[in-house]
Formats: structure tokens, C-alpha cells, sequence
């Protein structure tokens, strides 16, 4: 880690232009750290562009320094020359930037930050470390090694540490708390932005929710649950995919579930996120559909099948290979 950090703030202080990018569908670790450096670079008198394929979903409106991000259109018209240097957040291959990879692989220098257990190494520096809960955690380490952590960064970061531990609750690390605590002393308020994270719902997200949650299925012996979104729900709630973002949690409480997953109907594609509790590794079966993530978080895609289909073929390689995937 050490050696990584000085690596990167000697990049920094070389350099003056610099872009910043985290993966397609943007989630709380990937635009925290976004904000996080823009505002660190900001400091140290660098110019920066955040650029995103898709736009920013509404619930991360808070974050400080969110609305000067821009989309790979006004990206193009406004930059006035190619940057040095590009940061990429919580990204495990160059695939998952989307359409910016093209722009971000041509910098000079590429800056590949992320906690992924596989990781397509796609950068002259690669710093990955998926013992890390968050990427946000590294992030902090790198801004408090140069002295800028501030006000802003800290709820940032703080942000980023609170969603990819499900407020707390799973994934959490030895210095996850310390780092927290850490936070707290730049005067953040950890109660109006838990508000802002978690309790900014609107109303067509829950009646999103009442349609999945009807779906339900449970298979008693190997302890899963799992339940489905067709496009159908999206139409009648008037929501797309980027509401059912963090749904997959309301499955996860269930007492008679080790494993649970959401099947969301895309075109021509089913894409699955998975969590479990403490019995089974859902990496393995994510990477048997060609997806990964972490052992208790993972996703994958099934591609030219309906969702009953998808949900038959998962269920069969479950139910095949549960041994090998106890943990
Ligand atoms: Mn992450």
C-alpha cells in the first residue's frame, strides 16, 4: 500500500491535467472517490474532468462537486487537450468503463484503483487490494498520506465507506471503523448523510419493490432466495434498472436465506447480482457466468435468455455444485 501511495501522489505532483472515471452505472464507492479527488487535485492546482457514461442517478446529487461531472459528449466538446493522467475508481476491467475506456486508455498515464478480487489490471499503475472494504478506504489513506482531507472529502469518503458496507452491516474491515472515526473529526454529520444516502427513496421505487417482491421464490434446503424484475414492472412503476440499485438488500435480512439474488431483465440479457451471508462464496458461481465481484457480493450477466430460463440454468449449477461453494 505504502508504495503504491507514493507512486500515485508523485504522479500527481508531476502532472497537471487529469480525468477521473469509475464503471457504467455508477454506484456510492465509484462517484465518492470521483468527488473525493476531484476535490483533492482542485487543491493542488490541477486541472480535472469527471467523466461518466452514464449520468449521475439522482440519489448521489448530494455529493459535494457532483454537478461538475460531465458526459462523454460534453466531454468532448469542452476539452481542450488530451489529459496526462486518468484515475479509474472501483473498476474491475476496462470493459466496465463503457464508451470512455477509448479516451482513459490513451492517457499517458492510467491510475487503476479498485478492491475487486479479480482485476483486469488495465493501468501503468495498478494499485488493488480486495482486502480493502471499499475503494473509498484507499482513497482516504492516498488523500491523508498528502495532508488534504477536508470537509468535503471526508463526507465523500465517509459515503463511499457507509454503501459498500451496506450502511455498516456486511464487508466490514479491520480499519473500516477507524477510518470512519477519522472522518468524523472534519465535522461531517453522519446522521443527515445517512439521511441523504438511504432515505431519499421516492415513492416508485417501493411500488417497484412490491412487484419483485412478489416473485419471490425459496429453496429450503440449500437456504436461497431469489426473485425477479421483468422490463414489464419497469413500464408499469415507470422506473428503469438504475432504481432497483441496493433492492437486492431487502432480500438479504431473510432468515431462511444464506444466498440471495435479483434477476433484472435487460435486452437480450439477464443480469444477476448475488449476496450471501457467511455460507457460501458467490464469486464461484459469478465467475462461471463469466461475472465476478467479492466472495459475499457478485454479478454476473446471462445473455439470450428469458428470465425463467436464466433462473433454470443458475438454479441447476447451484444445486450441482453447492458443495464447492461453501465457504
Ligand atoms: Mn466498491
Amino acid at each position: 500500500m505504502k508504495k503504491h501511495i507514493a507512486q500515485i501522489i508523485d504522479v500527481i505532483k508531476k502532472h497537471n491535467r487529469f480525468i477521473l472515471t469509475t464503471h457504467q452505472l455508477p454506484d456510492g464507492d465509484g462517484l465518492s472517490c470521483e468527488m473525493a479527488f476531484l476535490n483533492f487535485l482542485k487543491q493542488m492546482g490541477k486541472e480535472v474532468f469527471v467523466v461518466n457514461e452514464n449520468g449521475i442517478p439522482s440519489k448521489y446529487r448530494f455529493l459535494p462537486g457532483i454537478n461538475e461531472t460531465l458526459d462523454i459528449k460534453t466531454f468532448k466538446r469542452n476539452n481542450s487537450g488530451p489529459a496526462e493522467v486518468s484515475l479509474v475508481f472501483d473498476c474491475s476491467n476496462a470493459e466496465r468503463m463503457g464508451a470512455i475506456s477509448g479516451i482513459i486508455l490513451k492517457t499517458p498515464v492510467v491510475v487503476n484503483i479498485d478492491h475487486h478480487l479479480e482485476n483486469g489490471r488495465f493501468g501503468t499503475i495498478n494499485w488493488v487490494d480486495p482486502g480493502q472494504s471499499s475503494v473509498g478506504m484507499m482513497c482516504y489513506f492516498l488523500i491523508a498520506q498528502a495532508g488534504k482531507i477536508n470537509k468535503e472529502i471526508a463526507e465523500c469518503l465517509y459515503t463511499s465507506l457507509s454503501f459498500d458496507t451496506g450502511s455498516f452491516l456486511y464487508n466490514i474491515k479491520k480499519k473500516t471503523f477507524y477510518v470512519a472515526e477519522e472522518l468524523l473529526k472534519y465535522g461531517i454529520d453522519p446522521q443527515a448523510l445517512a439521511n441523504k444516502i438511504y432515505y431519499q427513496q421516492p415513492l416508485k421505487i417501493i411500488k417497484l419493490l412490491v412487484l419483485i417482491l412478489n416473485t419471490i421464490s425459496l429453496d429450503n434446503d440449500l437456504k436461497i432466495i431469489w426473485a425477479k424484475v421483468s422490463a414489464d414492472m419497469y413500464k408499469k412503476t415507470k422506473t428503469d434498472e438504475e432504481d432497483t440499485e441496493g433492492l437486492i438488500d431487502i432480500l438479504r435480512p431473510v432468515k431462511e436465506a444464506e444466498m440471495v439474488f435479483l434477476m433484472k431483465e435487460r435486452k437480450n440479457e439477464i443480469k444477476i447480482s448475488m449476496r450471501s451471508k457467511s455460507m457460501y462464496n458467490v464469486h464461484k458461481i459469478a465467475k462461471n457466468f463469466g461475472g465476478g465481484g467479492h466472495p459475499n457480493a457478485s454479478g454476473f450477466s446471462v445473455y439470450n435468455a428469458s428470465l425463467n430460463e436464466a433462473e433454470h440454468l443458475i438454479l441447476q449449477f447451484i444445486r450441482e455444485k453447492w458443495k464447492d461453494l461453501l465457504i
